[in-house]
């Protein structure tokens, strides 16, 4: 049967907060979950990825789990390490305990950020593209990949690997006109990856079918996700104001984008 309660992990967060706003159309009871708590959600569990015993009460019962805390951006390798790393270990073994049978992790294009970017002309980046991490934060998705990978080997509990390229209400630099997941497009692929038959460990691209598309979306597509938007609207604007992607300037030419050549962080 379809999933029906799902668990939203990082609630609080961006693309939590766009989610909340989108998937109750598609008829699923939320259970909301971060360690903020979440605005005008009193029901809301405020709870940290490091406390086993809140997430194992968290996803008691659930249907589905879909998996967005997280810190979302570079930071220290031992931040990472608890929140991404220790944090979606502690999620997934309590989905194990619990018996829940599918998740939908919210993976970055940052696990294969360092791939060049295609000119025009050049093919898309298959799905299968070798894992070239840009960042401390690209490596733990890429952790997180392996573990959906390993939790479906070992204890058949399927995942949808989401990786997403940009999802805001509007692409804000000329980079996201390629990587761009309209928040709408972004609830119908979860809505996809949520009901898809027999999806094991499946790796996705996650964008609008944009014109500048940098990526393949047939293997989203095959879960059943039709996107409807495209960036091409916000082209000339963002242009005029920035300028084409210079294929001389690093912070251009990768998959990345900035995130290749941000300086490191180390430890503090
Ligand atoms: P965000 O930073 O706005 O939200 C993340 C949420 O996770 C926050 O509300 C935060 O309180 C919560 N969180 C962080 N550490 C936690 C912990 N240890 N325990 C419990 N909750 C914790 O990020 P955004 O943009 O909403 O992204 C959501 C997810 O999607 C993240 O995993 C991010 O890596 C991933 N993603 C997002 C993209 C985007 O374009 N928005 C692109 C690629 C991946
Ligand atoms: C991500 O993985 C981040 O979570 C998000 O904030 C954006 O920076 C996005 O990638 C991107 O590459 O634009």
């Amino acid at each position: 049967p379809a999933p029906r309660t799902v668990l939203l992990t990082g609630a609080a967060g961006g693309l939590g907060t766009l989610m909340r706003g989108l998937l109750p159309a598609y008829g699923y009871e939320l259970r909301l979950f971060d360690a903020v708590p979440v605005e005008g959600e009193p029901g809301a569990i405020t709870a940290d990825l490091g406390d086993r015993e809140a997430l194992r009460e968290a996803v008691r019962g659930v249907d589905a789990i879909i998996h967005l805390a997280g810190i979302s951006l570079e930071s220290s390798f031992d931040k990472i390490l608890r929140a991404n790393i220790e944090g979606t270990y502690n999620l997934y073994e309590a989905a194990r305990e619990e018996g829940v049978r599918r998740v939908v992790f919210a993976s970055s294009n940052h696990v294969v950020g360092h791939t060049p970017r295609p000119l025009p002309g050049d093919p898309l980046i298959p799905v299968d593209a070798p894992r070239r991490p840009d960042t401390f934060y690209g490596l733990s998705k890429s952790f997180g990949e392996d573990l959906a990978q390993l939790y479906w080997d070992r204890h058949g509990m399927e995942t949808v690997s989401v990786r997403i390229g940009s999802c805001f209400p509007e692409p804000t630099s000329v980079r996201m006109l390629s990587v761009w997941m309209s928040p709408r497009d972004g609830a119908r692929l979860f809505h996809a990856a949520l009901t898809a038959e027999g999806v094991r460990h499946t790796v996705v691209h996650g964008s609008s079918d944009n014109t500048r598309l940098w990526w393949d979306l047939t293997t989203a597509r095959s879960l059943g996700y039709e996107p409807k938007d495209d960036s091409e609207p916000y082209a000339a604007r963002l242009i005029a104001e920035q300028g084409e992607l210079d294929p001389d300037n690093p912070d251009h030419a990768h998959l990345g984008g900035h995130f290749c050549t941000d300086p490191p962080i180390w430890p503090r």
